[in-house]
């Protein structure tokens, strides 16, 4: 029996620990963290087990956790947390569940979409009664597009499964609250579920107080964990649990447990003052600020508590107040009244999450039910929903909305809602932060270490000052070389500001590109201090390169206006372009937060912590750079007057752009975007293609220029760059000529028509490159050396627009289906934001330029949907006819799927436009014969892709000739109804080339099962896995496709077992196309595989070996070629074609692709730190599990072999 082990009143345990445990509060030492360590900090010496799956921004949580308990950290019950990364969610809770089944106290950490696949078995695990505890870091659930950032809408989609819901506001309360959430599960049998806003309070590092193992053990209830663990599913006492149960008994169990929940907001109460005993930080279920007699109090929960805080306290005689909420769930009626003061008459209730077509928000409504019958009134309103912002200023617009007579409700505040009205005008930022507070702003560019440096001053400064301290850091979306803006506070008092700094005393920008790009003095108080990084350091030069409009604002704020040319200093120290030190040592320097010489100390002191490992030398190259960083400031003493009265630069002349563009991109390419009304935002989150190319991010330092001399025309060049922003032109002479700058050509050759006189063209688009090198690399003849970009852009950026925009494609000189001639073709996937020299993209590209433009993509959640779906950036692009790629993702896990549900919606729609034909061929007399011998020519035509789509021109042609006015109406009213049908449906005409596209994290892992059902399916469709052997979006964790012995997060010892091998389990149908290829090191066989897989009318399954910087390559990633050749050539990758066609035929079906592997697979494991880094931290596991890698990879080539010999005795049989 389930014995009753709860009590209303204060138990005798806590009654006996609040005795022994009054006024121990010493003052602890604070320790900068963010709020992800802070909960995996409790709840790694809380637990038993933690049975996780990655998914931003909760992935930290299990990797600290995966970290410590390799590095052997104990619990408080002695032991190390067993940790266990799932293939998903839906299996984390599964195994969770059986796992707290058996009596271990088991932990997870989930976000957004992970924790609804857990919703089951939270239903499960609450009507089991049994302990846990959930840390999420809540994000929005993505609905009209992904979003990483904070809202309530995961945890508000689980309210109902009978959890105990608690809130966190800090990084200090994500702490604290863990543990109360850890000791009240064991003492309640109720699971728990520990919230804090993902990114907001996740990410934001601040200094907090710890709570010692010791106090933890003491507070644990250690009858109530024994007779959880005594009653746990055993044969030593043996019982039956989860049950079927009829209608005669469910609603009773159901409503048995009514108890429990009733005395559990008591229990959590009693665990918070025990706390407080300790600690002096005291919580309630709900907590109350501001005015003793307010008449208007908000409610609110997580991260957005702390502006209304702030701002209560700045104005602390107004009669208003806040109610916090700690315990959403069990909800507490009598804890909230208890909190509510009796002066109170209205009550407006903030929540983080849209509830479409509800009456009200879930806060709301049980604050709203709370209040029945009490005559106050109640109001509710939306905030903050996926990381928009919420301010003290905001907070005073909806106190002045609540004063109202007729008050705004079912408000918004933090956007600009011009058609539903109900969004809320605010004023200008109100500076609340706490008095004496420091606050700097950082500008820098993603990897150029300026986030980690600002990490490492909050560190330097909370643990060496009695000074506390923030960080928050605010990334773009690309994978990199993205603006970063890292927000700091420094101050005497603690610090909870939940916002951005509004008010900024230090303003410093790493790259001086972005002096007119973005609005960077926004936020520098009067008379603060902005550093610049800038090569311009006299005064006349600086004034000189400086637009007037941002002299002039330096002036009237009248900013002390420092200068460094860091860029040179760190090139010559030989720290290339990261500036982060000497930005780091020159804050120090100028923001005195702490003494010069010490400050520069314990700079040294945390470089050696940090690089030591890297070298001696890269550790001197970093105390030079602060030496020199130091010495080289120079203050520029401008003259303030002229400088207020400098010219404004006229507003550059409006270029004619697509709507889209200058209306959504432009303001967001500006980081404006908060300022879009929502009238501008009704399409659902749709992108028109080609946007990424308008961004021109011209970032690169260096870009190749082609020297055609010695060019072969090979266009290996085009084939492997990551961006398609090299590619081979033919161009008449006249063309040639016609270009706006110098064009240098060279006679091309290998022509079909070998009379044509055409001359070829490598040309690069020096503002989109990445500067990666790729094909610099990989050029047989070296004729794409580097050069600077400013250079290049000057000398040919126009002609790259000319080019690709306006001269005639010549695509009947090659076959479409080769290396040379599929490069002709038009990518219809460029400029994506990936890495610079991105391994997967080269696959992505080739697809579109063998099967385009008629494409339909189903991708998976992953880096490539990332680079190729985050808005407003869309890489996949269309011909010159406006026919592209149709993209979209539905979710990680079931991509399979949806690419099915296409497939099979458009064969529907195809089909019926056959009926249409066929009907209209039926009376072929009443027709033209030009008109039905179109039709008939497309039934032949009908499943063929680039032949239908050719029928499908002509017949749209035709129509536009004869049926059709240009706006694409019909001219005669009276057609007969199966032609109109036939145009209204010509979107159907051409046959579609279906790809689903994932990575390996997808097809492996969390996919795997849709995958394996689709495989079944013999639908006409393929599928692309991007194979880089980790889940390199979320920071690299380890997949089933990753290599035994491979270093990636959850298996920071190696992964002990061996890699699966997809492409084998798909071939065993027998009936599904199945390629390994690699576009880098033989294209050659990657176009035969795609074009075969292409043409197979069933399922195909191509998976591409994808160089990833997860891997980390020692020569970079712009060695593509040369290291992926090397991993073939030593048997580290297989590259084979299992042809299904070809069952029934002399040709074997299994074609080996790569040649027998040559010694040394070793040597080339080296080159990747993920294999050479174990050897380093674990030479024993090193030793035994590289060998047994070096086996794999031979015993996979062996497989094959007999692979290939089974069909080919097949063979010779027939
Ligand atoms: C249900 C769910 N769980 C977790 C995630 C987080 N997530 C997004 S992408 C990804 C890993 C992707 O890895 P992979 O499929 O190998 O693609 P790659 O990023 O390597 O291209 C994860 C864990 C998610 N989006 N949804
Ligand atoms: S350097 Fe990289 S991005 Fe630039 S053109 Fe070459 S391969 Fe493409
Ligand atoms: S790789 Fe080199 S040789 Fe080949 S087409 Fe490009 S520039 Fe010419
Ligand atoms: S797959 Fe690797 S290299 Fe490519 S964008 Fe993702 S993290 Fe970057």
């Amino acid at each position: 029996m389930l014995k009753d082990f709860t009590s209303i009143s204060k138990s005798v345990e806590v009654k006996k620990l609040l005795r022994f445990s009054t006024n121990t509060k010493k003052k602890s030492k604070k320790v900068p963290m963010d709020g992800n360590t802070a909960a995996t900090y409790v709840s790694y010496r809380m637990s038993d087990l933690a049975i996780i799956y990655p998914i931003t921004p909760a992935t930290n949580m299990g990797e600290y956790a995966d970290k410590w308990s390799a590095e052997g950290l104990k619990n408080i019950f002695g032991q190390e947390l067993d940790v266990t990364e799932m293939q998903s969610e839906g299996g984390a809770s599964g195994a969770l569940h059986g796992a707290a089944t058996s009596g271990a106290l088991t932990t997870t950490y989930t976000s957004s979409q992970g924790l609804l696949l857990m919703i089951p078995n939270m239903y499960k695990l609450a009507g089991e009664r049994l302990p846990t505890v959930f840390h999420v870091a809540s994000r929005v659930v993505g609905g009209q597009g992904l979003s990483i950032f904070c809202d309530h809408s995961d945890v508000m989609a689980t309210r109902q499964t009978g959890f105990a819901f608690m809130c966190c506001a800090n990084t200090q309360e994500v702490l604290d609250l863990a543990l109360i959430c850890h000791l009240a599960t064991i003492k309640t049998s109720i699971p728990f579920l520990n919230f804090f806003d993902g990114f907001r309070i996740s990410h934001e590092i601040s200094d907090i107080e710890l709570i010692s193992d010791e106090t933890m053990k003491k507070f644990v209830d250690w009858d109530a964990l024994k007779y959880y663990k005594q009653n746990s599913l055993n044969p030593e006492h043996p019982e039956v649990r989860g049950t079927v149960q009829s209608t005669e008994v469910y609603f009773q169990h159901l409503e048995a447990t009514n108890k429990f929940y009733d005395s559990c907001p008591d229990q959590v109460q009693d665990y918070m003052d025990l706390l407080a005993k300790e600690t002096g930080r005291q919580y309630h279920v709900f907590d109350y600020h501001g005015h003793p007699e307010a008449e208007q109090v908000i409610v609110a929960m997580g991260s957005g508590v702390s502006p209304v805080e702030e701002y209560l306290d700045k104005f602390p005689n107004k009669k208003i107040g806040l109610i916090k909420v700690r315990l959403f769930r069990p909800w507490s009626k009598k804890h909230f009244h208890d909190q509510l003061p009796s002066t109170c008459k209205r009550v407006v209730v903030l929540d983080r999450v849209k509830e479409h077509g509800s009456s009200g928000e879930p806060l709301f409504l049980d604050v709203a039910s709370t209040l029945i019958g009490t005559g106050i009134d109640v109001v509710g309103g939306r905030y903050g929903i996926s990381g928009k912002e919420f301010t003290p200023a905001m907070v005073e617009a909806v106190y002045k909305n609540s004063q109202r007579k007729e008050p705004r409700r079912g408000f918004t505040i933090g956007i600009i809602d011009d058609m539903t009205r109900l969004s809320l005008d605010y004023g200008e930022p109100i500076d609340c932060v706490p008095e004496g507070t420091t606050q700097c702003v950082f500008w820098g560019i993603g990897g150029d270490g300026t986030v980690g440096a600002n990490k490492n001053a909050i560190k330097i400064i909370t643990e060496n000052t009695d000074l506390h301290g923030q960080g928050y850091f605010v990334y773009s979306a690309h994978k990199s070389g993205g603006v970063t803006v890292s927000h700091l506070r420094f101050g005497p008092k603690k610090i909870t500001s939940s916002y951005l700094v509004t008010d900024s005393n230090y303003t410093a920008v790493h790259y001086k590109s972005y002096i007119g790009k973005y609005d960077l003095l926004k936020t520098a108080k009067y008379g603060s201090t902005l550093v610049l990084n800038t090569d311009k350091l006299t005064l006349k030069e600086l004034e000189e390169s400086l637009p007037g409009s941002f002299k002039q604002e330096i002036a009237k704020k009248n900013l002390k206006l420092y200068v460094i040319d860091a860029s040179e200093i760190a090139q010559k120290v030989g720290l290339g372009e990261r500036v982060n030190m000497i930005m780091q040592a020159v804050f120090f320097k100028l923001s005195g937060v702490l003494p010069v010489k010490e400050s520069m100390d314990l700079l040294k002191k945390a470089i050696k912590k940090e690089y030591l490992r890297k070298g001696m030398d890269i550790v001197q190259k970093n105390y030079n750079a602060v030496d020199l960083g130091i010495e080289s400031i120079i203050e520029m003493n401008y003259d303030q007057e002229r400088w207020s009265k400098s010219e404004i630069e006229k507003a550059e002349k409006k270029k004619d752009e697509p709507w889209f563009i200058e209306n959504i991109m432009r303001p967001l390419l500006k980081l404006e975007g908060d300022k879009l009304p929502v009238s501008k935002l009704m399409n659902g989150g749709r992108m028109p293609p080609g946007t990424s190319k308008y961004e021109k991010r011209g970032f690169a330092i260096s870009v190749p220029k082609w020297h055609p001399e010695n060019c072969i025309q090979c266009n290996l060049c085009s084939l492997v760059c990551p961006h398609g922003v090299v590619r081979p032109f033919l161009l008449t002479k006249e063309e040639v000529e016609n270009a706006p700058q110098k064009m240098q050509t060279i006679k091309a050759t290998g022509l079909k028509d070998k009379k044509a006189e055409l001359e070829f063209l490598i040309q690069v688009s020096p503002y989109d490159c990445t500067g990666c090198t790729n094909c610099t690399n990989v050029c047989p003849r070296d004729c794409l050396p580097q050069f600077p970009t400013k250079r290049e852009i000057e000398e040919q950026g126009k002609n790259w627009e000319y080019v690709t925009e306006t001269v005639p494609f010549k695509l009947d000189q090659f076959k479409r289906n080769t290396v040379k001639g599929s490069q002709f073709h038009q990518p219809l996937f460029e400029v994506s934001g990936a890495c610079a020299g991105c391994g997967e993209t080269p696959a992505i590209k080739l697809v579109t330029q063998l099967f385009g433009p008629e494409i339909m993509v189903a991708n998976a959640s992953g880096c490539s949907s990332v680079y190729g779906g985050t808005y407003p950036w869309n890489p996949y692009t269309n011909d010159r006819d406006g026919i592209g790629v149709a993209w979209s993702n539905s979710l990680f896990e079931d991509n399979a799927e949806f690419g099915l549900g296409m497939v099979k919606s458009m064969k529907h729609q195809r089909s019926k436009l056959k009926l249409i034909v066929n009907d209209v061929l039926k009376n072929e007399n009443e027709h033209k014969k030009e008109f039905i011998d179109l039709l008939k020519e497309w039934l032949e035509q009908y499943s063929d892709l680039h032949k239908s789509f050719k029928v499908s021109k002509k017949i749209k042609k035709y129509y536009k000739e004869h049926f059709v006015d240009l706006n694409g109406d019909f001219i005669n009213n009276s057609l007969d109804c199966n032609v109109k049908q036939i145009w209204d449906r010509k979107d159907m005409l051409a046959q579609k080339s279906q790809w689903i596209i994932g990575g390996d994290g997808w097809a492996y892992d969390i996919g795997y099962g849709g995958l394996d059902h689709i495989l079944a399916s013999e639908e006409n469709l393929n599928i692309l896995v991007l194979d880089t052997e980790v889940y390199s979006n979320t920071g690299g964790q380890a997949s089933k496709s990753t290599p035994r012995s491979g270093v990636a997060q959850f298996t920071a010892n190696g992964k002990a077992t061996g890699k699966k091998d997809l492409g084998l389990i798909a071939m065993t149908y027998g009936n599904v196309y199945v390629a390994y290829i690699c576009p880098q090191a033989n294209p050659n066989q990657a176009v035969k595989a795609l074009k075969e897989a292409g043409e197979w009318p069933g399922v195909s399954l191509v998976i591409s070996y994808a160089p990833c910087i997860a891997h980390g390559i020692k020569n970079g990633l712009g060695r593509a070629a040369e290291h992926t050749k090397e991993a073939v050539r030593t048997g580290y990758v297989h590259l084979y074609r299992f042809n299904p066609r070809n069952f029934g035929t002399n040709k074997n079906p299994f074609t080996i692709d790569s040649k027998k592997p040559k010694p040394g697979i070793e040597k080339f494991l080296m080159k990747q730190n993920r294999f050479a880094s174990l050897k380093r931290s674990f030479p024993e596991e090193f030793e035994k599990k590289q060998k047994q890698l070096a086996q794999d990879c031979k015993n996979r080539y062996e497989s094959y072999l007999s692979f290939k010999e089974m069909y080919g005795k097949d063979l010779k049989k027939k």
